[in-house]
């Protein structure tokens, strides 16, 4: 593998290294993506999210060939909701609560047909799949040590939803130290307006937060 890659990015390079990169995919999963999910029981337009598969099975390939780590993730809860806060399952008025039945199974409920990754992005053997409570990935889930165990560094971000999960993993991983791209072609909002403005909130002020490119070149470089 070699040792260093340079992305065109926004607000400047990206440079990383494939031996300290882990790809992340967060809860790309039948529930935010499909009808019938948690996604929808918000009131939100699900299809607005199926635009991130295609670059996002490109992405998930070409990665998987350079040798660079997959990481999934998947927000959901125990079956007894015991890990559920009230605050998060008495929120607003959704058609369907957290852990009442849809047409997938158990609303975003560890376990249920709803709460998987769908078919096009399948995790193979050996990646790892991290299943979190809550909006980010290191939020009460052991991806930290998994990444420190391995020498990770750089995050190479996709997913959804931009604004949400996205957002509050890349806080989290850059107040941690580490250094994110986000493929702005891969990640995906409900909302036009959070999408744009999700990812300039990333790069503005010199790259607060992390980095943004169109995945095309990442694709460029691998
Ligand atoms: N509602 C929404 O936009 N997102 C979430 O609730 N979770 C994630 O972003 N995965």
């Amino acid at each position: 593998m070699v040792d260093r890659l340079v992305v065109d990015a926004s607000p400047h390079p990206f440079a990383f290294s494939p031996p300290h990169t882990a790809l992340i995919v967060i809860d790309m999963q039948r529930d935010f993506v499909e009808p019938g999910g948690f996604g929808e029981t918000l009131g939100n337009d699900v299809s607005m999210l199926r635009k991130v598969v295609p670059p996002l099975v490109a992405v998930l390939a070409a990665t998987r060939d350079a040798g660079i780590a997959v990481i999934h993730t998947r927000e959901g809860h125990l079956p007894d909701l015991s890990d559920c806060p009230p605050a998060k399952l008495n929120r607003a008025s959704p058609s369907l609560r957290i852990g009442d039945p849809g047409p997938r199974g158990r609303i975003l409920i560890r376990g249920e047909y709803g709460h998987d990754i769908i078919d096009e992005l399948t995790p193979l053997d050996g990646e790892l799949v991290v299943d979190k409570p809550g909006k980010g990935s290191f939020y009460g889930t052991s991806l930290q040590e998994h990444l420190e165990a391995r020498g990770i560094t750089s995050l190479i971000v996709t997913g959804v939803t931009t604004e949400v999960c996205v957002h509050t993993t890349v806080r989290e991983a850059n107040d941690r130290g580490y250094e994110c791209l986000v493929l702005s072609d891969c990640v995906g909002s409900y909302f036009e307006e959070f999408q744009r403005a999700g990812l300039a909130m990333i790069a503005a002020q010199g790259g607060i937060f992390g980095w943004v490119a169109p995945s095309e070149n990442y694709l460029k470089v691998m």
